[in-house]
């Protein structure tokens, strides 16, 4: 089930996110849904606060090229365990912040473990663009957005913005 998107400025996208205690049916079932939120949005990563759920839970798959077979990727409880010196400057976006980009800079390779959806231990060097996404979902569970990254001005900017948006989505709700 498709679920909605929180849009900034919301208290749940700036919370620290908890740590998942064992892997159930319902996990497998947040996780099979923020696959089929992140596919329709479209997008290549989500974060559960991001539905409004504050568990240490994303979804990825950064794969572009259609003609590519897909990589759906949940990962519970994820950490980066070690870091590139070498840095990338990526140009984000995020499905909470739509329409918005800016550059962010990150380090290039991550080393990053996980739990996967059947209880076991996940370990994976991810560089490129599978680096930027996986830091930036990280990055939501600990209540961090990628224009925390941004100058005050540009952040404000950003933020006013969106605040716009959510007064104009509600107008055409009511
Ligand atoms: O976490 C999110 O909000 C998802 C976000 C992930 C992300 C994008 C870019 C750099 C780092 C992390 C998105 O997926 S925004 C949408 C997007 O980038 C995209 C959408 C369709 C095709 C390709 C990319
Ligand atoms: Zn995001």
């Amino acid at each position: 089930m498709k679920r909605p998107i929180l849009i900034h400025p919301d208290p749940r996208l700036k919370k620290l996110c908890t740590e998942v205690d064992d892997v159930s049916d319902e996990l497998r079932v947040l996780a099979a849904d923020m696959l089929e939120t992140m596919y329709e949005a479209p997008g290549i990563g989500l974060a559960a606060p991001q539905i409004g759920v504050l568990s240490r839970l994303i979804v990825l798959d950064c794969v572009k090229d259609e003609a590519e077979a897909p990589r759906p990727l949940v990962m519970v409880n994820p950490r980066v365990v070690a870091s590139s010196d070498e840095r990338n400057v990526y140009e984000e976006g995020c499905l909470s912040i739509p329409d918005q980009y800016a550059e962010v800079e990150r380090p290039k390779v991550v080393d990053v473990e996980w739990m996967d959806l059947n209880g076991a231990l996940q370990k994976e060097t991810f560089d490129g663009l599978w680096a930027t996404c996986v830091q930036h979902e990280i990055d939501h569970l600990d209540g961090k957005l990628f224009i925390d990254y941004l100058g005050a001005m540009k952040r404000q900017m950003i933020t006013r913005k969106m605040v716009k948006l959510k007064k104009e989505r509600a107008r055409e709700k009511a």
